[in-house]
């Protein structure tokens, strides 16, 4: 904390769309607490320096949130506003998601080129190109679409909009609805796709506010802020991926409902060329108030929850969504989804060494020109 008791520092990525999510919570809690003053901290992270490399390439978990990350345990802001599917389902000690935030609009979108203005990806012209540096969504599109190429975009959205528009590389692009919405392009959505074509990225749509798990007057205020079915849906489905990933960035897909007082989710994991996949689905009662009295649990484990505190709701509800998304994930694993998740990490393992040994070979071809350059200047 600061000398000034009511200053509460916010940090946040740099780009459009992280400032605008983190504007919206700032702006929320400035309604709820108008005496406290905010101050906003934007930082760059290595995913947004990174520009030339397939996110799957760069061998990084946190690659949106570490530096951020590192500010917090430093006591240099006080929370910090994450899209919640950037998140790791691993948290760096001593931190926590102190609140979801509601839960926005959890589909992709398929955005067209002007030129194709109304089509859908049913109607796309074979050949065409969709852009999208997604493995989820590159595994499901092509099973569904295989008439279609696939090809890597990276940048921030505004980029993403501009290689679009201006180019003619791109026929369309797929983009979360959240995303789009937040930034006032709602207009430019040719097509909506549901979880019967493509399912969501686990936590897509949810924002996380993320604290120090000692910081009781964060959490505190904070707790204002959370919505009960978006904290349970999210940590169904980050249970669900973190008992498949063990660790690695694999292709994974949910959907999640609440339905009276059940919890259902449904999601998958797929090879890396979308060839081979395992879905399967699990449903959950979720504690009722005439439930008969049950035996509280026993104390709660460090990363219980998926580091998502539950303040203010029954945590019985929080770790009946957990094994939801746990047993999910045993289920496919025992299918034969284990196995494909093997090769898959042994895949990706091999992919990252490869990228880094190219990128060190460029590097020394570089250095061997510069010194050159100063050799030719010295005769
Ligand atoms: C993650 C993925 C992408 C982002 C992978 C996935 C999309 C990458 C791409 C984990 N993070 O979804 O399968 O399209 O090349 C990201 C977006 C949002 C949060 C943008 C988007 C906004 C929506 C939200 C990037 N992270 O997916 O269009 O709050 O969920």
């Amino acid at each position: 904390m600061s000398c000034n008791e009511n200053l509460v520092r916010v940090g946040t990525r740099k780009s459009p769309l992280a400032m605008v999510q983190t504007n919206t919570v700032v702006q929320r809690l400035q309604d709820i607490f108008p005496d406290k003053e905010f101050e906003i901290i934007p930082m760059s992270t290595t995913g947004d320096n990174i520009l030339d490399t397939a996110l799957a390439k760069i061998g990084e978990k946190s690659l949106f949130t570490k530096e951020l990350e590192l500010c917090l345990q430093k006591g240099e802001v006080d929370f910090v506003v994450h899209s919640f599917k950037d998140l790791p389902t691993t948290l760096p000690p001593g931190l926590v998601i102190g609140t979801v935030y509601k839960r926005d609009d959890e589909h992709d979108a398929v955005v067209m080129h002007p030129k194709h203005k109304g089509k859908t990806l049913e109607t796309l012209p074979k050949g065409s190109v969709v852009g999208t540096s997604s493995l989820r969504r590159i595994a499901q599109l092509q099973r569904k679409f295989p008439h279609l190429i696939y090809s890597d975009i990276r940048g921030n959205l505004n980029t993403r909009f501009k290689k679009l528009d201006e180019g003619d590389k791109y026929d369309c692009i797929v983009l979360a609805v959240a995303g789009l919405e937040r930034m006032g392009w709602s207009h430019r959505i040719d097509q909506k796709l549901l979880p019967n074509t493509c399912m969501y990225a686990v936590s897509q749509g949810a924002l996380a506010i993320e604290c120090r798990g000692n910081d009781k007057a964060t959490l505190q205020m904070l707790s204002t802020l959370s919505d009960y079915e978006s904290s349970l849906r999210c940590v169904a489905e980050r249970a669900f991926l973190k008992t498949l990933e063990g660790g690695c960035s694999v292709p994974v897909c949910v959907h999640t409902e609440i339905w009276k007082n059940q919890m259902y989710i449904r999601g998958g994991v797929f090879s890396l060329d979308g060839k081979e996949g395992y879905v399967d689905s699990n449903m959950k009662d979720l504690p009722s108030d005439d439930e008969p009295p049950r035996k509280k649990r026993a104390s709660m484990r460090e990363d219980g929850f998926l580091c998502v505190v539950p303040t203010g709701y029954d945590p019985e509800a929080f770790a009946r969504a957990e094994e939801a998304g746990i047993e999910l994930a045993q289920k496919i694993i025992k299918a034969g989804g284990g196995e494909m998740l093997q090769l898959i990490k042994a895949k990706m393992a091999a992919d990252i060494i490869a990228e880094k040994t190219r990128k060190e070979a460029l590097r020394k071809v570089a250095e061997a020109s510069t010194v050159n350059v100063t050799a030719d200047a010295c005769c």
